[in-house]
């Protein structure tokens, strides 16, 4: 491979002193539909994470961080290509990395083959089969998964849908607590390399049924619902509407799979206050077993020389806009959780209000491991933030749900625009439930204006 003199100097002084062991380990930690719901963020007052919490307290938490696109193979894709989904042209769940962009170099491809690490994986890393991708992983952990049927509420009928409920089992023989029990059983070992672990875990995507015990912590009685506004849809676009009410798989820019309206199904067999309880539950489960990781890291000979990173792979409404799921480009549906901490250069326990995206981890991870950075990625690195959160930062975040359906944030502004020219523009000084859409609005057109070339340049089919 031919490298540019500048390239060979960086290698010189920079990187060949930091070969082998004297690299940081990375401890990557993806979770599946976790949306702001965990305690420090607030994004429910009910949500009980304490471990999350604890490992906020020792690095700096996202308070603005958002996916790439609000759906788990494209968003996934997109983070571990370092490339965007318009141009990765992997829009739904459908289509393959592989056959998309098979030159693709993934972050763990180049954390294996350029900076000497011992790459595994575990659980849910990339979304389905994708998870074997070969060139990513010198391991792959995949436990035996076991479907263990919530109770329902006694009055359902058999068609209400209603995927959550209690369960009661061995939590041992859980998925994510076999996959947890893996990444710590690697965690005990000697490592010769330094390592890249990603332990992704599956919960709390649906169904929401997480061991009892997690259920009582939430009583039903004193749940509190998110607030919504009743007639908050009127003032969307037709695409708008279109992603509220119908699940899309977007692959594409095709759009099938209609499962019809959650909402009413939810309000009709009086569901909301279980399906709130369910996902706080279910969050709480997830978080105890990040705690058990984080111990096991904590009483390793590596606890001094690795870095965690924590995120959700995008957001998840819960009744707000009467809407369910993901599958849109609200900032519900785009906002995650995303916590760095680590030995050097990260600030301790405090929060970052700069807007950022997940398409920034895979320049932050090669910043944090001393590897020189890699061209044509979309991201940048967040080092500057992770080291002084109140660094100054302008960089508008781009989010994409299908074919030339794109969102754009600022720390003030969400512009929405879809593939039909229809336009959503929500003030989140004013307005931060993006209750009203002020894109019709004539006062608006320069904001407009502005944000429209923040858009992505390229559409990939
Ligand atoms: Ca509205």
């Amino acid at each position: 491979m031919m490298r540019t003199i500048r390239e060979v100097i960086i290698l010189l002084i920079f990187v060949l002193p930091l070969c082998g062991k004297d690299r940081p380990n990375i401890l990557f930690i993806p979770v599946d539909d976790l949306n702001t719901w965990v305690g420090h963020l607030g994004g429910h007052p009910q949500a009980l994470t304490p471990n999350i919490d604890r490992l906020a307290k020792r690095g700096v938490s996202f308070t603005q961080a958002y996916c790439n696109a609000p759906l788990c193979n494209p968003s996934r894709v997109s983070l571990f290509t370092g490339l965007l989904p318009s141009n990765t042209g992997v829009y739904g769940n459908g289509e393959m990395m592989r056959v998309k962009v098979p030159d693709a170099v993934t972050l763990m491809q180049y954390l294996r083959s350029e900076g000497g690490y011992s790459v595994q994986g575990g659980g849910k890393t990339f979304h389905g089969s994708a998870s074997y991708d070969p060139k990513s992983w010198d391991f792959y952990n995949m436990p035996r998964r076991e479907r263990h049927a919530g109770e329902r509420d006694a009055h359902l009928p058999d068609d209400a849908w209603a995927p959550w409920g209690p369960i009661d089992v061995d939590e041992s023989e859980l998925f994510d607590v076999k996959n947890v029990d893996w990444a710590i059983s690697e965690l005990g070992k000697d490592h010769e390399k330094p390592f890249f672990i990603a332990c992704g875990f599956t919960k709390p995507h649906m169904p929401w049924n997480a061991p009892r015990k997690y259920f009582d912590m939430h009583p039903i009685e004193d749940v509190i619902l998110p607030t919504t506004l009743d007639n908050d849809r009127e003032d969307l676009p037709y695409w708008g509407e279109k992603f509220a009410i119908e699940v899309h798989d977007v692959s594409g820019a095709r759009n099938f799979a209609r499962h019809g309206e959650d909402h009413e199904m939810v309000l009709k067999h009086k569901q909301w206050p279980r399906a709130v309880q369910s996902y706080l539950a279910t969050i709480s489960y997830i978080d105890t077993h990040v705690g058990r990781l984080l111990d096991a890291l904590e009483e390793s000979p590596y606890a001094d020389n690795t870095y965690i990173v924590l995120w959700g792979d995008h957001g998840w409404h819960l009744g707000e806009k009467q809407h369910w799921r993901k599958h849109a480009l609200w900032e519900v549906t785009t906002q995650t959780t995303l916590v760095i901490a680590g030995p050097e250069g990260v600030a301790k326990g405090e929060l970052c209000d700069r807007p950022v995206s997940l398409i920034d981890l895979y320049p932050t991870v090669l910043e944090i491991s001393g590897l020189p950075m890699r061209e044509g990625l979309d991201g940048v690195s967040l080092a500057p933030l992770l080291e002084d959160p109140g660094h100054e930062w302008n960089r508008p975040v781009q989010m994409t749900f299908g074919y030339e359906n794109h969102a754009v944030r600022t720390d003030r502004w969400r512009y929405i625009r879809y593939n039909d020219g229809g336009e959503e523009l929500y003030d989140h000084n004013e307005d931060p439930n993006e209750w009203t859409n002020l894109a019709g609005n004539p006062e608006y057109s320069s904001v407009i204006k502005r944000l429209k070339q923040s858009l992505p340049k390229t559409n990939r089919k």
